[in-house]
């Protein structure tokens, strides 16, 4: 390039981490019982950012207790008297987005350009969005309404570590439950800043509570007794535990799991604009995203073309320092992901895909996977059925819009699927034959609170986001007590 332009990366400043972090049950900030603590670390340096501390049993037991015993007051609200909570709530994270952003950056790993433009105004949405629902549950005068379920127990990833918490915490608030969150060990900061703005917006205590921990503490969540509800993003693998977990109890589970989108571009399509959107469909937030678009299925008469075009684009990403705002390609969360990335883009060379990776120079330490794109894949291929969850594209051909449609849907998953044509009608006939719960035509990774997002198959069941959303809190109105007819 002609001109290298180097901005300062965003200050690590505007957030002050402290060297440790309690639990927050009942409004307060504590220990775990048992004293337990783990290390969070920059995925991007491999520093210490802070120590945690690690929910056993018992601290389980406190949080579903002292969330049941928010329950009856904070459902008893008058829903504009919870709407004014949450609108607080979404205003204190737009006042401290920048806080966030860098934080969400450090902990997870991702591009400040997208914790800043992508990650934090959608969190700050979500609660306006739901806030402005809250009041609308109530009717005066016309019997009662739908009910709240009671407590919420919610496990997330560590993807989109405060977006998660959003989706899961604002609608389970507007409908009346209580909270018990459990954020993904390895981001767990950004949902104990989240504790921080309950108490600034003075959340009644109980109402939220965050408890940071492993799977193990997820488990015990799941699995108390005095949990209503379930929901869970994560693997498909600790999806299919939950379902086992709950299975005969009467608790309400929704589950957002695992995908292998395909993005289907016809050879009519404006072959720029879909470039973008392959990209930013499968290298945003590193591949690290549910719905990526990890399967390029591309009209056989434009391949060469197409790829050509990626190929030039890919080369201009830029790799590294993630507080840098002119980095587009962050690190990967944990070496654990990495390995499971570097598994399966070896597992593609082995089965005889051609491998293509994009020019570019990786770290010393940290977490790093340059955008790979994989040619000369078959559908019986590893890398075009199993999730990788990193920045790694599968290419696949087809020839016609019914061939599309079948390899598109030949997955386990049925999350997401990207359509690429001119053709309104098009559009409409193939997006009728996809079995995905997202489906996006030009465009690709477009996020808003007033969409449902979720899946068929074994990406999981139940929507958040939405009307929708709101309704998996909800129990239907009780019956109304009718006086028994007289007898004649
Ligand atoms: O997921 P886990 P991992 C996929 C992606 C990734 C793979 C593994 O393909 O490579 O899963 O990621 C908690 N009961 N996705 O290991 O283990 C855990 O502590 C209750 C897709 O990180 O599912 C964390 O908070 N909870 C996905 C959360 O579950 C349990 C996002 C997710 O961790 C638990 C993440 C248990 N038995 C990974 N075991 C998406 N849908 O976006 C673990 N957890």
């Amino acid at each position: 390039r002609a001109f290298e332009y180097a901005p300062a990366p965003e200050s690590r400043s505007v957030v002050d981490i402290a060297p440790s972090y309690g639990l927050f049950v009942d409004g307060e900030f504590t220990e775990a019982a048992d004293g337990k603590v783990f290390k969070t670390i920059s995925p991007s340096t491999e520093e210490v950012l802070a120590e945690v501390a690690q929910a056993g049993q018992a601290d389980v037991d406190r949080a579903v207790k002292a969330a049941r015993k928010a329950f009856p007051a904070w459902a008893a609200l008058p829903g504009a008297e919870r709407g004014k909570y949450l609108f607080r709530i979404a205003r204190i994270i737009q006042e401290r987005s920048r806080e966030l952003a860098v934080l969400e950056t450090l902990d997870n790993g991702k591009p400040i350009r997208e914790t800043r433009d992508a990650d934090l105004p959608l969190v700050a949405a979500h609660f306006f969005y739901y806030a402005g629902w809250a009041d609308k549950l109530d009717h005066a005068g016309l019997g009662p309404g739908p009910r709240p379920l009671g407590v919420a127990g919610q496990v997330i990833p560590w993807n989109f570590p405060l977006l998660m918490l959003a989706w899961k915490i604002a609608p389970a608030l507007a409908a009346g439950n209580t909270v018990v969150l459990k954020p993904a060990e390895t981001t767990p900061l950004s949902a104990l800043f989240f504790a921080d703005i309950c108490r600034q917006a003075g959340l009644p205590r109980g109402v939220v509570n965050i408890l940071t921990g492993d799977g193990a503490t997820g488990a015990a969540l799941v699995e108390h007794e005095g949990v209503d509800k379930v929901a869970f993003t994560g693997s498909t693998a600790v999806g299919k535990a939950i379902v086992r977990a709950v299975a005969g109890t009467d608790k309400k589970l929704t589950l957002e799991l695992g995908g292998k989108g395909a993005n289907i571009v016809f050879d009519d399509a404006p072959i720029d604009q879909a470039v973008e959107g392959i990209v930013n469909g499968i290298f945003f937030n590193q591949g690290q995203v549910c719905c990526a678009g990890s399967r390029l299925l591309v009209q056989e008469s434009i391949r060469d073309e197409l790829l050509d075009s990626l190929k030039r684009r890919l080369s201009t990403l830029r790799l590294g320092d993630p507080l840098d705002k002119n980095t587009d390609i962050g690190a990967i969360n944990s070496a654990e992901q990495l390995a499971r990335i570097t598994e399966l883009a070896e597992s593609g060379e082995a089965e005889g895909a051609q491998r293509w990776t994009a020019p570019c120079e990786i770290p010393q330490d940290g977490f790093w996977f340059a955008p790979t794109l994989f040619t000369d894949v078959t559908q019986a291929h590893r890398i075009a059925r199993e999730e990788i969850f990193g920045p790694v594209l599968s290419v696949l051909t087809f020839r016609t819009p019914a061939e599309a449609v079948a390899k598109a849907n030949n997955s386990q998953y049925g999350l997401s699927a990207g359509i690429w044509t001119e053709k309104g009608s098009r559009i409409l006939a193939v997006a009728d034959g996809l079995r995905a719960g997202v489906i996006w035509a030009n465009t690709f990774n477009k996020f808003d609170p007033t969409s449902p997002f979720g899946g068929y198959k074994e990406s999981g069941f139940g929507r958040e986001g939405g009307r929708q959303g709101l309704e998996a809190y909800l129990a239907p109105a009780a019956p109304t007590e009718r006086p028994a007819p007289s007898a004649p």
